[in-house]
């Protein structure tokens, strides 16, 4: 199938660079975003998203001639849903962005139209949700329009590249369906394209960052085993990776972001007694924050209240300006609750607040006057800092590394005490 206009529902960190990539390969594009400021921002040559190499995609998109920005969609070839599905209290899927975005392609389905719902989903949603809905228009999943559920799988970060170099799966809901999807896709991925049915490709996806998710929550648990047992978490897990067969991941103040810490509920809710790991998992990483704050309580004497804490990051991990369901904002928000003055200071994301802390402009002012470095967040200006010029701006010397990332010898040298997330009393 040739296609010559596309429509995207949702212009987000997935729809925008999607819908970007799509017209500076030579398609119509109709990017659709029901947020009025996102789109004006989009019409005024900005992104509203901080993301390596975005804003000049997005630039040469429009400078192409080939992608226009609105509320609404209007007829296409082809239509890409990629809306937001969060989680709603109780740990429920919310699917209302999804149902509200493929309600709005009804009026506008043809005969012959493809469309693909990207946005991760739980098991069958393809199938027993989006096709009645686009039912309503007349026209027969399968027998009147192709139908496919492909999921993004872009790390955050590095979106631009791995969008085009990633394998991407590609479900139809038939044959046809999922053939259409990788012509379609076809036009700029340069990975391999798998094709397979639409439930197996929402498997896929739920499978692959629940995968992450429990494998985090086992390293999390090491640490702090290695905690209790005085051991370094980070030299056992370094040794324990030499196995030919072992990988462990990285310990953290906890699973942050938009995916992996919410996508694995879609599993545990479509079947609740048959995902005890997974839920486990979880309730292990979502218990991170609590203890990254009885780990400060503990080192500055049993008490929290009046110190004064820098805190360094808000975003959910290194070099991204993603606050969404950060741990490193948990954490802060526990600490002004029992009563520490927080500075906070995130360089990627400069609008980034917690409520009663206070955000700093720049890392010195941040530092200033502090009696601890709380590292939250291991974003490269913070690995470079310089101990000695930090050393002359706190007034403590102690300094927590919740991320394990910084060089020991050199903070130890300028005269700092650490603490070092997942490395107990005897170990590092
Ligand atoms: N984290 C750890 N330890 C680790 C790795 C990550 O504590 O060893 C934490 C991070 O600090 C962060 C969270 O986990 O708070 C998630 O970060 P991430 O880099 O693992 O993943 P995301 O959420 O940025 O992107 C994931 C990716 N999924 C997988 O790697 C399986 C990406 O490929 C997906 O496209 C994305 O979810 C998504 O949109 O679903």
């Amino acid at each position: 199938m040739a296609f010559q206009s596309l429509c995207v529902l949702g212009l987000g960190y997935i729809g925008l660079p999607t819908a970007s990539s799509f017209a500076t390969h030579g398609l119509r594009v109709h990017g659709v975003d029901v947020n009025e400021k996102i789109v004006s921002t989009l019409r005024a040559g900005e992104s509203h998203l901080r993301e390596p190499g975005l804003r000049t995609l997005v630039q040469a998109a429009f400078h192409s001639g080939n992608l226009t920005v609105d509320q609404r969609p209007t007829e296409a070839d082809a239509f890409i849903i990629a809306v937001p599905t969060p989680l709603l209290a109780g740990q429920r899927a919310d699917l209302s962005y999804v149902d509200a975005a493929a309600e709005s392609i009804v009026p506008h389905l043809r005969p012959g139209n493809l469309v693909i719902l990207e946005s991760t989903c739980p098991p069958r949603t393809t199938v027993d949700r989006l096709a009645p809905i686009l039912a309503r228009s007349g026209l027969q999943p399968g027998a009147d329009f192709r139908l496919a559920y492909s999921p993004e799988r872009v790390l955050p970060g590095h979106i631009l590249r791995e969008m085009i170099d990633n394998a991407r799966v590609i479900g139809g809901i038939d044959r046809a369906s999922a053939e259409a999807g990788r012509d379609l896709y076809a036009v700029f991925v340069r990975g391999d394209i798998l094709l397979t049915d639409a439930t197996t490709a929402e498997m896929v996806k739920l499978m692959e960052n629940t995968y992450r998710d429990v494998n985090i929550a086992l390293a999390n648990e090491f640490a702090g085993l290695a905690e209790a047992f005085g051991v370094d978490v980070w030299q056992a897990i370094e040794l324990a990776n030499r196995h030919p067969r072992v990988q462990i991941l990285r310990p953290g103040p906890g699973v942050g972001g938009h995916c992996i810490g919410i996508d694995p509920w879609f599993l545990v809710e479509a079947a609740p007694e048959m995902t005890p790991l997974i839920k486990q998992a979880r309730l292990v990483n979502d218990g991170r924050p609590a203890h990254v704050v009885e780990v400060l309580r503990g080192q500055l004497g049993g008490q929290l209240a009046g110190r004064r804490l820098a805190a360094l990051g808000l975003a959910y991990k290194s070099d991204v300006d993603d606050l969404r369901q950060s741990p490193a904002i948990a954490i802060v928000q526990a600490l002004v609750e029992a009563g520490a003055e927080v500075t906070t200071y995130e360089p990627m994301a400069a609008a980034g607040r917690v409520e009663g802390a206070t955000p700093a402009e720049n890392l010195d002012q941040a530092l200033r006057g502090a009696d601890a470095l709380v590292l939250l967040v291991d974003h490269k200006p913070f690995l470079d800092l310089d101990p000695a010029h930090a050393a002359s701006l706190l007034s403590g010397r102690q300094v927590f590394d919740m991320r394990g990332a910084l060089d020991r010898p050199a903070w130890r040298q300028a005269g700092f005490e650490l603490t070092i997330l997942g490395v107990g009393r005897d170990g590092g």
